[in-house]
């Protein structure tokens, strides 16, 4: 048996378990788990040199292959590279299976190269810390790897799912000799632990009868989720059954249906108190992680519910509304089915719900009649840009929007009901701008899907190293924002107006995209005015076999303005 079998074993036991993804970093120490994983024929491995980009990479194939990516570095800073994306995982409740090889513990400190205090590194930022045994001769050391492995994939599968940390200390010699049998035990303990169920008791499913007739102000309001198509089929049989007004920002992946509210944030913002009066719920029902709209967190909170609904499997609560008053630990579909099996309110009521659904759409169209009368200005502006881009979309396509104006932006244009085709992908976690190019090219590589990335300057340069790598993405498209910095602080009240405004929160920047695309063989597309507009974005929206980036380059004073004058006209529209 080579000395290393129990950790070369670990590979084929992923791979029993299902996993066929790993992202590897370069490096000695963790060389007997890279022979693991490159070796193993099921399991497709690619290697990246900047561990930040890598761990942002495993994240973005995780979510589209909806299942744990294996990611490992060599040991040292190398493991603290991983932190950003790992903290983006456990917040975005993201499977990674993340391995960091080690020196043996007599060796933490001791002046040797590449050696900091790595057990427990991710601290709250992972499910679990596991770490490996040294040693392999005994017996109960190889039982222990075994179980430690299977032990940390369950986790990672349990809701709510994300990352598992196994901290793995290697002993020299790392390599093995040139003549050494390499094979994986045919041998491998499998231990499978199904996912705890999360249904409904009896008891809850009395309390939601009872209560659901004494509320005829039902508002849903759904986060961040993932495309799913059984839950926008359960959501449209809730609506047309009990004419609920169903708020989805850009993030929540609801956009496929018809009637839903899509942009709370631009007329939240501006109504009067007197229509807010009016779309305050007596009940709220939530699911999914974060929302965008700062606008409806601050109606929702001084528009308190009487009651507020908030359905999840499993985890820690956020309350980000202050007022939850219920927590029901169930699927949606499963919680979303019972409430569609309980009988019509008494007819009066029913009518009371209606008038207040209709009271939500009615704001809903003002706000979308607006917006596409705004349309076209006199200076081209990134909202314009992004509106285009949106609209151009191919049908079948993986939108990814960065922090921070990005996203927002395209949460103020909305995607409508025909684009159901389309995706979409936000690192809200954490709303980093560290690693949204390198989650959109993990998303390209695991996938066949169009993907298309809308980015501020920043974030773009801040993770350039996300192209710095062998696989070509021809199946990604950028469209690069450059206003030059950071013009969320333009836009937001506070720091706009400081002296040190430019300098220490818009950080000018000078780049643009030209020179990375030169490095990295990118077709560069630059928009620069108004006539190109059409013929450039058609260009942008067709792929073929190569990575195009379209930068649009703008000041963010012209910017700021153009995005103050459509909350002008949204305002407006509530003096008349
Ligand atoms: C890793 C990280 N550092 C700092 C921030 C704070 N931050 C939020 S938005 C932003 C500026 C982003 O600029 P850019 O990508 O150009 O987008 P824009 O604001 O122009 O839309 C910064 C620095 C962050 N979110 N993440």
């Amino acid at each position: 048996m080579a000395r290393f079998q129990p950790i070369y074993d670990i590979a084929e036991l992923c791979s029993r378990k299902g996993l066929n993804q790993a992202v590897l970093c370069p490096g000695s120490r963790c060389a007997p788990l890279t022979l693991a994983f490159s070796r193993h024929p099921q399991i497709v491995t690619r290697t990246f040199s900047d561990e930040r980009s890598a761990g942002f990479i495993a994240l973005g194939i995780a979510q589209q292959k909806k299942s744990p990516a294996i990611l490992l570095c060599t040991s040292g800073s190398a493991a603290y590279n991983f932190a950003p994306a790992v903290a983006e995982a456990f917040f975005s409740e993201t499977p990674l299976i993340i391995f960091t090889a080690d020196r043996p513990a007599e060796w933490i400190a001791q002046h040797d190269g590449q050696t900091i205090f790595q057990s427990g590194i991710f601290g709250k930022h992972v499910k679990r810390s596991f770490e490996l045994p040294q040693e392999y001769e005994h017996e109960d050391s190889q039982w222990a790897i075994n179980r430690i492995v299977n032990e940390a994939i369950n986790l990672s599968f349990q809701e709510p799912k994300g990352p598992v940390h196994i901290n793995a200390p290697f002993r020299e010699p790392l390599y093995p000799k040139q003549d050494e049998l390499f094979q994986y035990s045919s041998t491998i303990r499998v231990m499978d632990e199904f996912p705890t169920s999360y249904s409904l008791t009896h008891e809850q499913k009395g309390i939601i009868t009872e209560e659901w007739n004494r509320h005829n102000h039902v508002l849903l309001v759904a986060g961040q989720q993932d495309y799913d198509k059984t839950v926008l089929d359960s959501l449209e049989r809730l609506q047309s059954r009990h004419s609920l007004p169903l708020v989805g920002d850009v993030i929540s992946n609801l956009h496929g249906i018809e009637d839903t509210i899509r942009h709370s944030d631009l007329f939240l913002g501006q109504a009067t108190d007197e229509i807010k009066h009016t779309l305050q719920p007596d009940l709220l029902i939530t699911f999914g992680k974060s929302t965008i709209s700062k606008n409806l967190k601050l109606f929702l909170r001084k528009y308190s519910p009487k009651a507020h609904w908030h359905i999840q499997s499993a985890g820690t609560v956020a309350d980000p509304f202050q007022n939850i008053t219920k927590v029901f630990n169930s699927g949606i579909i499963e919680f979303f089915d019972f409430i569609n099996s309980l009988s019509d309110h008494p007819s009066f009521e029913n009518q009371k719900q209606k008038n207040f659904c209709n009271l939500w759409e009615v704001e809903e169209r003002k706000a979308t009649r607006t917006l596409t009368d705004f349309f076209p200005q006199e200076s081209l502006t990134e909202l314009e840009i992004v509106r285009e881009v949106i609209q151009s979309l191919p049908e079948q396509s993986n939108l990814h929007l960065a922090n921070s104006m990005s996203v927002r932006y395209a949460n103020f244009i909305g995607l409508t009901a025909r684009q159901k085709g389309i995706q979409v992908y936000a690192n809200r976690g954490t709303s980093g701008i560290d690693g949204c190019n390198s989650t959109a090219v993990g998303h390209a590589l695991s996938n066949k899907r169009f993907n298309i990335l809308i980015t501020g300057d920043l974030a773009f340069f801040y993770d350039r190293n996300a192209f710095w790598n062998n696989y070509p993405i021809p199946n990604l498209h950028v469209l690069v924002l450059n206003n030059h910095g950071g013009i969320i602080f333009k836009i937001i009240d506070g720091p706009g107006a400081l002296p040190e405004a430019d300098e220490f929160f818009i950080t000018d920047q000078k780049l643009n995209a030209r020179k990375l695309c030169e490095e990295f063989d990118f077709e560069y597309l630059l928009l620069d005015n108004r006539k190109k507009v059409k013929n450039l974005i058609k260009d942008f929206a067709e792929f073929n076999d190569r990575t195009k980036i379209l930068e649009f380059e703008s000041d963010g004073s012209l910017n700021k303005a153009t995005f103050e004058n459509l909350k002008k006209l949204i305002k407006k529209s509530y003096e008349s």
